[in-house]
Order: structure tokens, then sequence, then C-alpha cells
């Protein structure tokens, strides 16, 4: 006669399979990595509400901030498309900066703060994404030295058209470069014209032409 009961070593296996199945519910929407938090519409990288910076003895404040990103921020800089309603924000050593980020537009914009310590913000990077319009928050701890961080969206060219601001602490060490409304470019946009005698009489004799085509089209009238 067959035995139909299942070997011990199977049923073992159907118990700690069904144990796994009741501690590991499906994964929900929202993915949790080391330091990441991902859904369907956007990414949080290195959110860091609570650890101090080992130059910090505690928190000297907390400050809320919300940064809008997008197409209508840029209008008011020349030659600009993208940019935050906001380029410079001021924080004391230690602060605790609560960050609403907010994106305006129907394309992918982030919010990456660099220069952060290693040690607390793997690659030294704080990072919002919001694939279309949308609200973050997120939280980060500043280190205790004078220092200007750089804050951008790094989508291909987008800092170049103008989403790119800085971040002070203690008063920071500087301004960075092309940052709109507040520093110039390191390279100034240069378009110069040779004024050549040759090219001077090709324009000439272009504009004379422009201005014969309509008594041409009198007379063939
Ligand atoms: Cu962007």
């Amino acid at each position: 006669m067959t035995d139909l009961t299942p070997p011990k070593t199977m049923k073992t296996a159907l118990i700690l399979s069904l144990l796994l199945l009741a501690t590991h519910p499906a994964p929900a929407a929202m993915h949790h990595h080391a330091g990441m938090v991902m859904d369907e519409k956007g990414m949080i990288m290195n959110d860091n509400p609570d650890t101090l910076p080992r130059d910090c003895q505690k928190l000297s404040e907390t400050v809320d901030i919300t940064i809008h990103a997008g197409q209508q921020h840029a209008t008011r800089f020349n030659g600009k498309m993208f940019a935050f309603d906001q380029q410079e924000w001021h924080v004391k050593p230690c602060a605790k900066i609560n960050i609403t980020f907010i994106n305006d537009d129907q394309i992918r914009h982030q919010l990456m703060i660099h220069g952060l310590p290693g040690y607390l913000y793997p690659e030294g990077m704080f990072h919002l994404e919001l694939n279309g319009a949308g609200e973050l928050k997120a939280s980060l701890i500043m280190p205790s030295q004078k220092k200007t961080y750089l804050v951008h969206c790094e989508l291909p060219q987008h800092a170049e058209k103008g989403m790119k601001a800085q971040l002070k602490v203690d008063g920071g060490d500087g301004d960075l470069p092309s940052i709109p409304g507040i520093s110039a470019a390191v390279k100034a946009d240069s378009y110069p014209v040779d004024w050549t005698r040759t090219n001077v009489g090709i324009l000439l004799l272009c504009a004379l032409a422009g201005i014969a085509v309509p008594f041409f089209i009198l007379k063939l009238k």
C-alpha cells in the first residue's frame, strides 16, 4: 500500500513557505531600499529626519522649505527654460530642513543637493525626484561647516537651462557659478560677428536685393 501523506521534509517546507508568505506580504506599490523610497510617482533618496552629523551636538533650528520646480519659474530669467521658484536658501549650522518639493510641470524634475558628508548621505547626495506634477516631502540635517551646497536637477540640460540653485550653511563659502539671477556663468554665451569687408558687402547686396523685389513685382504686373 502506498503512503499518500507527504514526507516530513515536504511538510516542513510547506509550513515554512506559508510562514514566509504571512510575514512578507506581496510588495506594495512603494518600494523601500537602503536609503531609498520609490513608487510610480517618484523617488526619495537619503531622507534623514533624525541622524545628527558627527560635528553637531544638537539641532540648531528646524526650517520648513517649499521648493517649486517648473518652466513657469524660468520666465523671469532671459534664455532659461527650467527653474526652481527660489535660487538661494540660508540655514544655520546643524539645521534640520524639512523639504516639500513640488513639481509644477508634467515632465520629470529632480531636486538634488550635493557635497553632503558621505557617511550620512551615500555619495554625498540627497535626492528627490517627481515623474510629473506632484509633491514629495523629505528631511535632511546639515553639518556645521560654513559651506555653499549645489542644488539642481540632473536631468540632461535642465541645470544648464536654469534649474540650478544654492543652499548656504552659515552664510556659505561663496556663490556657485551660473545660478540664475545670482551669479554669472563660468563661460558666458558669446555670438561674435565677423565684420570683414566681404561680409558687409554681401549683407548690403542682400539688403538691396530685398528692397528691389517689390519693384520687380510691380513691373511684372
Ligand atoms: Cu528638471
